[in-house]
């Protein structure tokens, strides 16, 4: 069996590994700022924004707790949308009276955050945001508030920093277009 180089499947870097880790810091100190004094919890919405949260919780400098979510949108195809959302992993703790930064890899249709602020706000934390690596509008289904975003991108396929393609590619230390002959490819 040949081994497969992930970086062969990759046709433009979207966002250097140098980019993503200065903006990181520009989002975490603007954080810290908008939060002193206040009692924070960033809830990651896994997978895809393992590397980004913890990336972004180390560039914050006020006490911060943590909570991990994994939710999964997308039945059928890997790269569309299906409106599904379930929850394969709630909560760990009590938000009640927190402030709460949902801390996402991308927005696309944004049918996942959609459910996810609704379904946050249910359980009353202090205030509710969102902070996304990634912004896909040109896709958008519903009208979604987002605080903090890293960048905006246009409307292609992206993998890599947590993103994925068939659960691959998520290891890649920055963001790039996949070559769309690799969606060919059976498995
Ligand atoms: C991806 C991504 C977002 C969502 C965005 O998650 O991490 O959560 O899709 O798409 P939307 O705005 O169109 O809803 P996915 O369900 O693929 O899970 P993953 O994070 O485990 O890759
Ligand atoms: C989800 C998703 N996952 C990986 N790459 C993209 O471009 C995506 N949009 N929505």
């Amino acid at each position: 069996m040949t081994a497969r180089d992930l970086h062969a499947d990759i046709g433009d870097t979207l966002v250097s590994e140098e980019r993503i880790a200065a903006r990181v810091a520009e989002l975490g100190a603007r954080i810290s700022e908008d939060f002193a004094g206040r009692r924070l919890t960033l809830v990651s919405v896994l997978k895809g924004s393992l590397p980004f949260m913890a990336d972004l919780m180390r560039a914050i400098s006020i006490p911060v707790r943590i909570d991990l979510m994994e939710v999964s949108s997308y039945g059928g195809a890997a790269t569309e949308s299906s409106g599904l959302v379930r929850i394969l992993k709630d909560l760990s703790a009590s938000i009640e009276g927190e402030d709460v930064l949902i801390v996402e890899d991308i927005i696309d249709t944004g049918l996942t955050l959609n459910y996810l602020v609704r379904y946050l706000r249910g359980k009353n934390p202090a205030s509710l945001g969102i902070c996304t690596l990634l912004d896909k509008p040109a896709r958008r289904l519903v009208d979604i508030n987002v605080n903090y975003t890293g960048f905006t991108i246009p409307d292609q396929f992206v993998v890599g920093y947590g993103l994925d393609y068939n659960e691959l590619y998520r290891n890649l230390r920055y963001v790039g277009v996949l070559k769309p002959e690799v969606y060919a490819v059976p498995e």
